[in-house]
């Protein structure tokens, strides 16, 4: 601070990053050096990534798992690769802030080295993006792109400051305070209440319909609804799925679960919810991978929906409801107005044996007691292992399907975080994750092909302490495209294969040229110890499970033609 009662503004953006209880920022070198050194100083700690891309991952995963602003930051020529990694936190809906640096003024326009326009790049990925180009906008602009990261639906920001490194703001004067927020609050930061019209008309349609299916979504996880949705469900005797993202939501095991629906799943919940003549969708973005592409439910299905963005209300079901309100407090309110009314249980009882019959259908694989390994069997062994207050952090394809049909969660403090589709997210999310997690296990589950894009993060895992417990689905290949490139190369025998086969790699060899520990599993009898040995460390651990490249994951059941 100057005498004058101002600071520059490398220390003003570390005070207030700082002032937010933040623990960690995620970066590539070069920029804004003297924050960075203040946020250090302040026990803001950097986490210095390898691309950009992963530090926009390992902001994502901090904040999924936080509930509050995850902050990555990179320089000019670093913007892109950042603005890349920000699709997953735009499509996944999680707060992530991005810093740039862009060049002065006087170098735009006159073919400026490592410089392109920044803006076209994140208008996609982030809902408010400007540059700051004075200290003393600073302030406000930073404010502004916290309250709209947070605010509903939560999405990224970006700030692109002035100069190369960011370092123009860094030194120019401000008086004023660096406080970004009157009150630290995590997602959602307001929980707004529907309107008595709507609640009367829902509370109607409840009434009416004979058999209900729930479909918990991502807002609905978000908003902590869990406790408010069972107790719904089992009013209204009415099933209830989940979107991928909202797997965690209740406990998979309860009678009343039927498990992820849509295009990422196993067969009931997808049965189960087309057969439904009423569809209450709670936080749900009723997008093609929750519905099946718009098939699950049926399009004139009557549909009661809860969301807190009012354009999700009625977006692709035309016969909606709409309820605009936070879906804990919505389903609180209905709660009470609902009361206990005598339902006929023949839906729910419907849905319990589908789910049932299932089970059974799958024991041959969760049981599997000999090499290759079957991925059922490695899930149904995370479960066991898996901590009360554990966090699973999957990547896409078969990663999330697996997982997210194959481990069961406590619906208590255990928490799933799911690639929202790019591959090679989780292993970066997960080392963000493990940072805003603090004592929680964290354990990442990807592909091999999901595990090579950052493979370079091990690096930094060991660097920087992050005990994580990876699991890599080491199928020599993208497992997922199996299928589909044999259909187009006529299945015949080995062709394709060059497009979708990789290996055979060892990954704990990878690890240990890392100084990270690993832990080779070519038998069933050997996961449960190394899950053991892992979640016991205090450091991370490469768990390289080989497995095969022919077994499929679960089809999801779709409505006859
Ligand atoms: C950035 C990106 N590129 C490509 C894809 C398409 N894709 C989805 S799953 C998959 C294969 C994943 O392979 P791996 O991680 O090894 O898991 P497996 O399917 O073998 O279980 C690919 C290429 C994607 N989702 N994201």
């Amino acid at each position: 601070m100057s005498d004058h009662g101002t600071m520059n503004g490398a220390e003003w953006l570390a005070k207030a990053l700082a002032g937010t209880g933040m623990t960690h920022v995620f970066f590539v070198e070069s920029v804004m050096r003297r924050t960075l050194l203040q946020l250090g100083d302040l026990g803001v700690k950097p986490i210095l990534a390898h691309s950009e891309k992963a530090a926009a991952y390992m902001a994502d995963g901090y904040a999924r798992v936080s509930g509050r602003p995850g902050v990555c930051m990179a320089q000019s020529v670093g913007a892109a690769n950042l603005a890349s990694g920000l699709q997953d936190a735009w499509l996944g809906r999680s707060p992530v802030i991005a810093l740039t640096g862009h060049k002065e003024a006087r170098f735009q326009h006159r073919n400026a080295y490592q410089e392109i326009a920044h803006a076209p790049l994140f208008s996609a990925v982030t809902k408010f993006s400007s540059p700051v180009d004075t200290t003393a906008e600073l302030p406000r602009l930073l404010r502004q792109a916290w309250r709209a990261a947070l605010a509903e639906p939560p999405r990224p920001t970006h700030l692109d400051f002035n100069g190369l490194q960011g370092d123009v703001i860094e030194l120019g004067q401000t008086a004023e305070p660096p406080v970004l927020e009157t009150e630290a609050r995590p997602v959602p930061v307001h929980r707004p209440n529907p309107d008595d019209r709507d609640v009367e008309r829902a509370i109607a349609l409840l009434n009416s319909a004979r058999r209900i299916a729930i479909v918990a979504g991502d807002g609905a996880a978000t908003s902590g609804a869990g406790t408010e949705l069972l107790a719904l469900a089992e009013a209204l005797a009415a099933p209830i799925a989940t979107t991928l993202g909202a797997r965690d939501i209740i406990a998979t095991r309860h009678r009343l679960a039927v498990g992820v629906v849509g295009s990422y799943s196993a067969p009931p919940a997808n049965q189960i919810v087309h057969g439904a003549d009423l569809v209450v969708f709670v936080g749900c973005d009723t997008g093609d991978q929750a519905t099946l592409n718009w098939t699950v439910p049926a399009p004139d299905t009557k549909i009661l929906q809860i969301d807190a963005d009012p354009l999700e209300l009625g977006r692709s079901y035309p016969n909606t409801v709409g309820l605009l309100g936070d879906p804990r407090s919505t389903l609180r309110r209905l709660n009470l107005l609902i009361g206990s009314p005598t339902r006929d249980p023949s839906f729910a009882n419907e849905a319990a044996a589908i789910v049932a019959h299932w089970r059974s259908g799958m024991a041959p694989k969760v049981n599997k007691n000999t090499a290759p390994i079957s991925v059922e069997r490695l899930c149904t062994e995370i479960t066991a292992a898996l901590p009360l207050d554990g966090i699973v952090v999957a990547d896409t394809g078969y990663s999330g399907i697996w997982t997210g049909t194959m481990i069961d969660f406590n619906g208590a403090r255990q928490s799933y975080l799911r690639a929202a589709g790019s591959l090679g997210w989780a292993f970066p999310a997960s080392l963000g994750a493990k940072c805003a997690a603090g004592a929680r296990k964290v354990v990442c589950f990807t592909g091999d092909g999901g595990f090579y894009y950052h493979l370079a993060e091990l690096e930094s895992a060991r660097r920087c302490g992050i005990a994580v417990t990876v699991i890599v689905n080491n199928n020599s290949g993208f497992g997922q495209n199996l299928t589909g490139v044999r259909r187009i190369a006529g299945n015949r025998p080995g062709r394709g294969e060059e497009l979708i086969r990789f290996g055979p790699t060892d990954f704990t060899a990878v690890a240990a040229s890392f100084g990270v520990r690993g832990i080779r599993v070519e038998q069933p009898q050997q996961i449960a110890k190394a899950l053991h040995d892992a979640l016991a460390a205090e450091e991370p651990v490469v768990i390289d499970v080989v497995t095969d490249l022919e077994p499929r994951a679960p089809d999801p059941w779709a409505p006859p033609q």
